[in-house]
This record gives structure tokens, sequence and C-alpha cells, in this order.
């Protein structure tokens, strides 16, 4: 807050003095000097808002002339600095948040002192019963925040799969077993591969939908390469323009022509300044200032899984910042029905399952792709 004395600061006032004094000197008393200074009334103590910054979110500040600044405590959103906390907003003239519980299971995260081992997933918690349904003792999670993982359990010993062997895995030795598990991979061949992506895999009664626009065209088999096409989610000027990964089809996906070429060879992100958007996808600079490409809320954990996938199944790193963002786009966007049934689809065409859909656990367990 600034004090405000008026002199020196108050342009107009200087300006009314003087014309009074020249209109004293040519022709009238001293009285009616005394007059005109009492036309001005009492200094402003501030002429403008600006003028009162506390430089504090917390407050609204006001000018007002005859009492000065003033600085009212406000209840807007804001942010404490704390990641530990969530919902920041300001009371009584202070910001602060509840203590963090982000994906609202009502158990506060355990790296801020609570007993969420899983901030992420609302079904993952010290309350959640890990055996109770069979899903829980499938999806490569600590489901009850135990240390205790799917056949790890003893109530969970009644389902066993293909993926048992990984149990206790991380890191190096689970990529190293995924990728053994993953390479018995039969290629298609390019040309095959979108024929059957557009004509059986992703065909619903007669219509292929694209991932990023949600919009539908009417196809039996590829469609004209103008209108929609095939989107290679790991690029193929990363490393996918051989085979067999340019014909893998856990990682290709039907685009609108528009859409596939706007993504370019974008890493994915989170667009804070879109100068692009269809059907909720976006691109555009993120937080960062790096331009990416965000695809719709509904396609972002396919999109994370299917990089998830060929990293391991192909042996390349990802970078970090994209690491980061396709981690929470998997937490936020697990596997659905549709997305098991192409898993299921494709490994009729091509032997081979995405883990990442089966056991969205397995993420979790490695800390660096
Ligand atoms: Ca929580
Ligand atoms: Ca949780
Ligand atoms: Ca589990
Ligand atoms: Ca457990």
């Amino acid at each position: 807050m600034r004090l405000h004395t008026g002199v020196g600061e108050n342009g107009g006032r200087m300006r009314h003095l003087g014309v009074c004094i020249w209109v004293v000197v040519g022709m009238f008393s001293l009285s009616f000097l005394a007059a005109c200074g009492s036309e001005d009334g009492p200094e402003p103590l501030c002429l403008e808002d600006a003028e009162c910054d506390d430089g504090d979110t917390c407050t609204d500040d006001i000018c007002d002339a005859e009492i000065g600044c003033r600085n009212i405590p406000n209840e807007v959103v804001c942010d404490d600095d704390d990641p530990c906390t969530s919902g920041d907003r300001c009371s009584a003239g202070l910001c602060s948040g509840r203590p963090a519980d982000v994906d609202r299971d009502g158990v506060v995260d355990l790296k801020c002192g609570g007993e969420d081992c899983d901030d992420r997933r609302a079904g993952v918690n010290p309350q959640a019963v890990e055996g109770s349904t069979q899903s829980s003792c499938l999806d490569g999670l600590d489901n009850d925040c135990d240390g205790l993982i799917d056949g790890e359990e003893t109530a969970c010993a009644q389902f066993q799969d293909e993926y048992a062997d990984a149990l206790g895995l991380t890191d190096n030795s689970l990529k190293n077993w995924l990728e053994n598990l993953v390479d018995r991979h039969s290629s298609l061949g390019y040309e095959d591969a979108k024929e059957e992506m557009f004509s059986w895999v992703d065909n619903q009664g007669g219509r292929v939908q694209c991932v990023y626009t949600g919009e539908w065209v009417e196809t039996s088999g590829i469609p004209v390469n103008e209108v929609m096409n095939t989107e290679h989610t790991w690029c193929q000027s990363w490393g996918a323009d051989s085979e067999p990964a340019r014909s893998d089809l856990h990682h290709l996906f039907p685009t609108m022509m528009v859409a596939n070429s706007v993504r370019g060879n974008l890493d994915f992100g989170e667009v804070v300044e879109p100068n692009w958007s269809v059907g909720g996808s976006l691109r555009g600079n993120d937080y960062w200032g790096y331009r990416v490409f965000e695809a719709r809320d509904e396609h972002k954990g396919n999109a994370a899984r299917a990089i998830f996938y060929f990293a391991i199944r192909y042996d390349y790193p990802i970078g970090a910042r994209m690491e980061l963002v396709l981690r929470d786009w998997h937490a936020l966007d697990p596997p659905d029905e549709k997305e098991l049934q192409r898993v299921d689809n494709i490994e009729v065409l091509q032997g081979n399952r995405n883990p990442f859909v089966d056991r969205v656990g397995f993420v979790d367990r490695i800390s660096d792709f």
C-alpha cells in the first residue's frame, strides 16, 4: 500500500491553482485567491484503483478518494503454492486449500501425509478390498494399499492368467518380460492392417469414427485418403516407418485427414494456448511454450497406452515431458469395454495384446519408459 500526499501528484489541481493566481494578479483582491483555494476541497488521497494494488490476490484493491486505499478481503480462486492442498481459495485475506485428495475418494495422498497410495485412482485406497472381484485381482494395481498386488494377495489366488509370472517385477525386469511377451506378433503388412482396421477392428455398422475429432465416416474398407486415413500414434518419423512397427495395429487409429496432419509429428501434451481445436482435441503451446497435440478426453488413455506399448515392443524411450502427461492420461482415462474389445480383435489378427490395457498397474511399476 502506498501513502499519497497529493503534493506534486495532482497535476489537475496545480493547473487549477495557476489559473486562480493569474486572475488575482491581473484584476482582483487576495480574498478571491482564498475562495479559489477552497473550491478544490480536500486533497484526494488516491485517484485510481491501480494505485492501491497491494500485490495480494486475496484482497480487492479499491481507491476511495476520501478514505484512501481500501484492500478488502475476497474469496477468489488462488494458489497457495502448496502441492499438498487442492481447491485453493481466499478466505479472510489468506489463500489456503483442502488437504490434497485429488481423486476425491476421501483419503489424503500418501506423499502428503495421508494413506492413499494412489491419488489418481478413486478406487485405490486402504478402504478398497483387493480380491472381492476378479477385476481387482487382474489389474496390476495394489487396490488396498497394503503392498501386495493381485496374485500376491491370498484372496486373489484363484484368479491367475498369462501375466501371473510378471508379479513382483518392476522397471527393466518388467519391461524385458513384457517385451518378450508382445514380441510374438505376426505382422499383417501395411495394406492388410489398414483394411482390417477400417473394415472390422474399428468399423461399427458400416461407419468408422475419427479418434481425435469424433467425426464418423461411412465406409466398408480403406476410405479415400483425403477424407480419413491412418494415424500412427507413434509417429512414422519417430521410428514407426518400417515393418513391423508401421503396420502394428496397437498404435494405429482411424483419423480424419485434417486432424492427422494437424497432429503431424507433435508430442502429446496439455495445450494451454490452442490454435486448432475440433471435437475436444487441441493443438497449440503447452505451459512451457512447446507446441504439442492434446487428444480429446475419451482418447487420452488410449493414446497413452498405445505409446507405452510401442516403447516396450520396439525398445524406444519416451521423452520425459511427454511421459509425465501420458501417465496422467492413462490414469484419468482407464480402458473401457470398447478398448478391451479392440485389443481382443487385434490379438486375433496379429497374435499379441497391449499389456497396459490388460494391466493398468504395469505403467506404475515402470518408473521410466
Ligand atoms: Ca485420495
Ligand atoms: Ca485413491
Ligand atoms: Ca489388484
Ligand atoms: Ca493389495
